[in-house]
């Protein structure tokens, strides 16, 4: 009898993400994976986000991941910009959003009149850095509530994505843990790992963030030689 074994048992998920990655690029989508452990603050960075991004007419849709519940979703409702919600739960209730699952989600969204398209990962500072959707860009969003520590546990997220967001900086004040320290942390585990210092609540260090998003959006349309969505 012979029995079938599958050699990379990543091999069926990234050949869907390289899917999603040429479609996405086929019509000029700048796209985000940003991953955290629950709570880091990736739906209030996000709608502020998307309202700053709108203000340029930049168009933006959102995939959030959530293993049950369309509560972010709804939070997301009142920016009027597409969101399609994906939950794990129905399907075994995995940890991370699948590249499986993006696929299916880009079938309801109007890909020629968009220029961002951020996935919400499912909270979780482990698992979703390990699986690869298709998108363009890894952001990691780190809060200070926290602690400095958590590079250190759980250095896979920081080796893999190419910004981290600190969040949370408002509430310095009322916690005792050093900002520095943070940095420091991160950069024991990938010294090239871009760090922006921000406050989803207060917007603080959002220009930053909004040139990163420009920069890498126009540095990838040029490096595959693609036009945005509505020249295309
Ligand atoms: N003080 C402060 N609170 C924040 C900030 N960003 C988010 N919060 C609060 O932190 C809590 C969690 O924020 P969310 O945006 O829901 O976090 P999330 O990462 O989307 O959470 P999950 O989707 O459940 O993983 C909420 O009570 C927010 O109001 C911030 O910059 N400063
Ligand atoms: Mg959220």
């Amino acid at each position: 009898m012979r029995i079938p074994i599958v050699r990379d048992v990543l091999e069926e998920s990234n050949a869907r993400a390289q899917e999603n990655h040429a479609l996405l690029n086929k019509f000029g989508i700048c796209t985000v994976n940003l991953m955290s452990s629950p709570g880091s603050g990736k739906t209030t960075l996000l709608a502020r986000t998307i309202s700053e991004l709108n203000k340029s007419a930049l168009r933006c849709a959102v995939i959030e991941g959530d293993i049950t519940s369309t509560l972010d979703s709804e939070r997301l409702q009142p920016l009027g910009v597409p969101v399609v919600q994906v939950n794990t739960d129905p399907f075994g209730g995995d940890c991370h959003v699948g590249s499986h699952f993006v696929q299916g989600a880009l079938k309801y969204l109007e890909l020629d009149k968009l220029d961002y398209l951020f996935i919400e990962n499912i909270g979780n500072l482990v698992c979703p850095a390990e699986f690869y959707l298709g998108e363009h860009e890894r952001v990691v969003v780190l809060s200070l509530p926290e602690g400095e520590d958590k590079p250190l546990k759980y250095p896979l997220m920081f080796r893999e994505c190419n910004l981290c967001l600190l969040n949370k900086v408002d509430l310095a004040p009322h916690l005792e843990v050093s900002a520095e320290r943070f940095t420091e942390n991160i950069h024991k585990i990938n010294g090239a790992l871009r760090v922006i210092s921000i406050s989803g609540k207060t917007g603080e260090g959002f220009e930053e963030w909004m040139t990163w998003l420009q920069t890498r959006r126009a540095d990838h349309l040029s490096r595959h030689g693609l036009k945005a969505a509505e020249e295309a």
